[in-house]
């Protein structure tokens, strides 16, 4: 019989993959009758309208003249435990290990020690926090609370493992799209607007931060424009745009990219493109590359992190070592010209999102942790 939960979510709400990952984990349970509390600092970007199930508790933080830092993390877990209390929460969900699952620590031991937390990793808090020494101990400590961690591929495991020297178990949970959202949409209209017909649209998502390696980006469609006449899309905004684009304009490319700056929904967006570049640096799983997957869109990407996990280089795009961006163009150029391997492609990449990274599945894998840590069976 179902037994619906009360769950608390934390997550960055408008940072990236891990915010979409958490919000839309929260809009399916609760389509599914449990009861969801996002505990946060804004209102998740992707929440969209009101939902049956779905609350919001905004996290207030104090700036009293004596704090040279506003302290967030003793304001989310003092909330976390007000949620709890009055609304009489099974678990709460974090995602990130620092400062989520240590402010739920905080909030189960006010809570009196029966309240569950379950810590989603998502690669930032451990490919980048857990290299900085100090950090370390809090971030185990964060891990080692936790009533049970998940992490969102095999490579992150390995890491956090291999970085923290711990042997925690920690479960498999890949990210994953929602199929009713992410599909290929009819833009033809709208994809005149950015090329010729016989042009092929390659398009790079993030935001633009290092470990993106946006230059590799724009030396890749360079080598593929090359080849074969081609316009780069650029979609998000972030640190590395404005070299990006002084790049772009130094290399004369300047009309064969559009800027199309944020963008909320994705799935339109990517239906524009034949191409998902994706050559980070680091990359715990690469969500971008399910979305566009999951819109009939192959990747060409670097071997970074568990980006190999997602895309099966040769079946759902091409990958090669980080920074090889002769090989990733030479891969393009070469899928981009043969029709026939780009439609097998397509066809692969539809149905490896809908079988491996659909949504029923990977809720149901969090619902069964969550009934494990409750000791529902
Ligand atoms: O990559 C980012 O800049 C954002 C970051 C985040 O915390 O949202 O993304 C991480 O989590 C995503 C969702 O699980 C993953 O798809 C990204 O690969 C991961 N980013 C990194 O590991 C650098």
């Amino acid at each position: 019989m179902f037994r619906p939960l009360k769950i608390g979510i934390t997550c960055y709400p408008s940072l990236g993959g891990s915010g979409v990952v958490a919000t839309e984990l929260g809009k399916l349970l609760a389509e599914k009758g449990h009861e969801i509390h996002f505990i946060t600092q804004s209102m998740p970007f992707r929440l969209g309208k009101f939902q049956r199930n779905i609350y919001y508790h905004e996290v207030e933080v104090s700036d009293y003249y004596v704090f040279r830092y506003p302290p967030y993390d003793l304001s989310l877990a003092s909330k976390m435990h007000q949620v709890a209390k009055l609304q009489e929460l099974d678990l709460l969900h974090v995602h990130y290990a620092v400062p989520h699952a240590i402010c739920a620590l905080l909030a189960k031991q006010m809570s009196g020690g029966k309240l569950k937390i379950v810590t989603t990793l998502h690669g930032t808090d451990i490919t980048v926090l857990a290299q900085d020494e100090t950090l370390k101990d809090i971030i185990r400590l964060g891990i080692g609370a936790s009533d049970a961690v998940t992490a969102v591929s095999r490579d992150l495991i390995r890491e956090t493992q291999e970085l923290l020297d711990i042997r925690t178990p920690i479960e498999l949970t890949y990210n994953f799209v929602d199929k009713r959202v992410y599909y290929p949409r009819e833009v033809s209209d709208m994809r005149k607007d950015f090329a010729e017909p016989h042009e092929k649209v390659l398009m790079h998502i993030s935001n633009f931060r290092p470990v993106k390696r946006t230059s590799d980006v724009v030396d890749i469609f360079a080598k593929v424009h090359a080849e074969l006449p081609a316009r780069l899309l650029l979609v998000g905004e972030g640190p590395d745009l404005p070299k990006i684009q002084s790049k772009i304009r130094s290399m004369g490319l300047e009309h064969r990219v559009h800027y199309l700056g944020k963008q909320d929904d994705v799935a339109e967006v990517l239906s524009l493109a034949d191409l998902l570049l994706l050559p980070s640096e680091k990359e715990s799983f690469g969500l971008v590359a399910l979305e566009a997957m999951a819109c009939g869109v192959p990747t060409i990407g670097s071997t970074a992190g568990g980006i190999p996990e997602l895309v099966v280089s040769g079946e759902t795009g091409f990958l090669a070592p980080i920074g090889h961006t002769s090989e990733m163009a030479a891969h393009a150029v070469r899928l981009l010209s043969d029709e026939g391997m780009y439609a097998q492609f397509r066809e692969a990449c539809l149905m490896r999102s809908r079988t491996q990274f659909c949504n029923d599945l990977i809720t149901a894998q969090y619902e069964k942790i969550y009934y494990d840590v409750l000791g529902i069976p």
